[in-house]
């Protein structure tokens, strides 16, 4: 997943209907095609006069915005944001899913959080809580392991030192022509379609890093 300048869409891993009747074909389209196809243009833009940092990848932009000329660095958050963030959204889900994580994550998520409903409980709260446009994680922080956050318009959690394993995107693009206003309904049926193996690869990679 480690891009660099200059950035190009990542193809949707599925058909835009393959995850109907949760997610449907016009929104998968508009959001993956039109929104993420922006960020991306955007976040060329914002280095297209910054050469230096044409050779940074997007996670490094990520995890160091102080090193950013201020001239750029709104646009640079806030575009690469957009783009690590779908990224990693669209990647985690898949049609008919294993509906629950399996083996050491399954062991972890009852060891921290009491167990899986009890998880999807949390992070169902922290997506609806997010005031206004934003994302819901589920990460692993390197002393206090698994953890739910929440972060508002395209901010990643990079720069915090955890690594993400899953994101939902709650910003009303993603699930307003289907479910309106309707944010919990879409988050009850986007649990339909995450796919928990990738995550689970993710955690096992980054404890074998850690
Ligand atoms: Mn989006």
């Amino acid at each position: 997943m480690s891009k660099t300048y200059k950035y190009e869409l990542t193809p949707l891993p599925y058909a835009y209907d393959a995850l109907e009747p949760y997610i449907d074909r016009a929104t998968m389209g508009f959001h993956h095609d039109r929104h993420v196809q922006t960020y991306t243009d955007n976040l060329n833009k914002a280095l297209d006069n910054v050469p230096q940092f044409h050779s940074w990848s997007l996670e490094k932009l990520l995890k160091h915005p102080e090193e950013i000329p201020e001239s750029v660095r709104n646009a640079v958050r806030n575009n690469a944001g957009g783009v690590f963030n779908h990224d990693l959204f669209f990647a985690s889900m898949r049609p008919n899913p294993r509906p629950a994580p399996g083996g050491d994550l399954a062991k972890a998520v009852d060891e921290s959080f009491g167990d899986f409903g009890e998880f999807k409980a949390k992070f169902r709260a922290a997506a609806l809580g997010v005031f206004g446009s934003g994302w819901a994680w589920f990460v692993l922080h390197p002393k206090d392991g698994l953890k739910i956050l929440a972060t508002p318009n395209q901010d990643t959690v990079l720069h915090l030192g955890v690594q993400p394993l899953l994101a939902v995107d709650v910003w009303e693009h993603a699930y307003y022509l289907n479910y309106q206003n309707r944010r919990a309904d879409y988050l009850d049926n986007w649990f339909w379609v995450v796919d928990w193996e990738k995550v689970e690869e993710r955690y096992r990679e980054f404890r074998a890093q850690a």
